[in-house]
């Protein structure tokens, strides 16, 4: 096995911890789960993780800016119940069939059973919609935007990952609108793809955009749009969704307003969601063999800093560091001090690891010059900074740094997207990322792809196409689609 050289603290089995070379992307990511105080992985149930403190930090912030999103943008948070009794879950058919092998059933209260079966909520359209109906009455409630962060369950039966794939998501932020018109509904989905772009771009974290394929779309609904990003090893995850569920709930449910000229009608609805795949994405596409590289908005320390201690000196540079720690914090800076008394190459590769935005260090020499040694942690270049102005340049060199990621980010993404036409050329593309080809649109022949290939279909890109249009990868006919092609977490 590939691995860093350096010494660390100990893992969660108490072991020594040396963490993989990134280029081996899964044992890398177990590891940084686990010597980066993110998860723990021993808990006794399949799929259920718990989080670290130092985890939950990052996680408290990434739904800090989600809520912040949502809230500036007309939503309003809910909270829905856990249960909901088997008789709502079970009245949307095509709804029942994507979810009910994944349910788990509450199915006695201590040693009676239930008369009505209870699910924990795989996602909560069939506790939230018998609400709606009852709540909408005219056109004036509309339009109707909520959401909730949660706990939900699925039992997945593919292999499961801690924040990829969890039979308790514990991080669910899930949105439920309601409209008037398909037309209000459709612009809410495009509202929706927009809000959670701009949560991406806050986390430095770039985006694919697709309409899933009409077999692939969620289960109930009209279509799906769906926010994907590369994984460094090629395979694309899947880190938000927006569905557009037209009138199939209302009719359900019986979700209907009053129209202004006084008719009944059926209410028009969409439902968008985003877990802790949020927090894999960001960790897995910036982390580096070091460790964690962690956008500043999120990391729970954003400096550390470092006095680097002789005994004639050590109180004048204990103070410098002091006075630097202050002046962050009073300005909103998560800064940490590390004048412990590990070697300072043993500090540097732990604040490495945790992800620290910035490390600052002082010793007497730079104290001399009134400066310090300032390093970022996505550049690893040492430069000196006055510390008169050190304020000014911790606050520079992290929103520099936040751009810098995305940046370096999105080029390693474009690069890991290559137009194809045989399925020959595909294969090959899979192994590194995402192929594009052209398409007739018939289900056939995307399935025809999909088999020759190996691959998944994405669906076709929001944006102008990336390869010109051709003839159809499956058919040979002349195709006016072009879709994305991956392997899928
Ligand atoms: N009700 C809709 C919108 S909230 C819904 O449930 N959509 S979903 O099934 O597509 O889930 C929303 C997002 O949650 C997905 O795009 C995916 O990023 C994430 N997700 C789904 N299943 C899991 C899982 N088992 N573990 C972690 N994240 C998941
Ligand atoms: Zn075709």
């Amino acid at each position: 096995m590939t691995e860093n050289k350096k010494e660390n603290g100990k893992n969660d089995a108490g072991k020594e911890a040396v963490l993989p070379l990134k280029s081996d992307f899964s044992e890398w990511f177990n590891s940084i789960l686990d010597i980066g105080q993110i998860m723990d992985v021993r808990y006794p149930v399949k799929g259920l993780y718990v989080w670290h403190p130092f985890g939950f930090g990052i996680r408290k912030r990434v739904y800090g800016i989600i809520r912040d999103v949502m809230d500036n943008s007309g939503h309003e948070e809910t909270l829905f119940p856990l249960l909901i009794p088997e008789t709502e879950f079970m009245k949307e058919a095509d709804h029942i069939k994507g979810f009910e092998d994944e349910v788990f059933w509450v199915t006695h209260g201590g040693v009676t059973p239930l008369d009505v079966r209870l699910a924990l909520r795989p996602t909560s359209e069939t506790a939230i919609y018998p609400m709606y109906q009852l709540w909408i009455r005219s056109h004036a409630d509309l339009p109707l935007k909520l959401y909730q962060v949660v706990n939900t369950f699925r039992h997945e039966t593919k292999h499961t990952r801690p924040l990829i794939r969890l039979r308790e998501i514990t991080s669910f932020k899930e949105a439920h609108t309601v409209h008037a018109t398909w037309e209000d509904a459709k612009n809410q989905v495009d509202e929706a793809v927009g809000l959670y772009a701009d949560i991406y771009r806050k986390l430095s974290v770039p985006v694919l955009i697709s309409k899933r394929p009409d077999w692939d779309k969620f289960p109930g609904g009209d279509y799906t749009i769906a926010l994907d990003t590369i994984m460094p090893d090629g395979k694309t995850l899947q880190i938000g969704t927006v569905h557009h569920l037209g009138t199939n709930f209302a009719k359900t449910y019986g979700i209907m307003y009053e129209n202004a000229a006084g008719e009944q009608e059926y209410a028009n609805q969409t439902c968008y969601g985003i877990s802790e795949r949020s927090i894999a994405s960001l960790i897995s596409v910036h982390g580096d063999d070091k460790g964690l590289v962690l956008p500043p908005a999120v990391a729970p320390v954003q400096a550390v800093v470092i006095p680097v201690l002789f005994k004639e000196t050590a109180e004048s540079v204990m103070t410098a560091c002091e006075n630097v720690v202050k002046t962050l914090k009073k300005a909103g800076i998560r800064v940490e001090m590390d004048a412990g008394d590990m070697r300072p190459g043993a500090k540097y590769y732990k604040w490495e690891l945790k992800g620290s935005c910035l490390r600052i260090e002082i010793g007497p020499r730079d104290l001399e010059k009134k400066s310090a040694v300032l390093v970022r942690r996505d550049k690893g270049e040492k430069q000196f900074v006055s510390l008169d102005t050190i304020l000014e340049t911790v606050n520079a060199e992290l929103k520099q740094m936040a751009d810098d990621l995305y940046a370096a980010a999105e080029e390693k993404m474009k690069a890991m997207i290559a137009p194809c036409e045989t399925a020959e050329e595909v294969k090959t593309q899979l192994g590194k990322g995402v192929a594009v080809l052209s398409w007739c649109g018939c289900k056939e022949c995307g399935m025809k792809i999909e088999e020759e290939t190996g691959g998944s279909i994405l669906g076709t890109p929001d944006r102008p196409a990336e390869v010109k249009k051709g003839q159809c990868a499956g058919c040979g006919n002349e195709a006016d689609q072009i879709i994305r092609v991956s392997k899928m977490y």
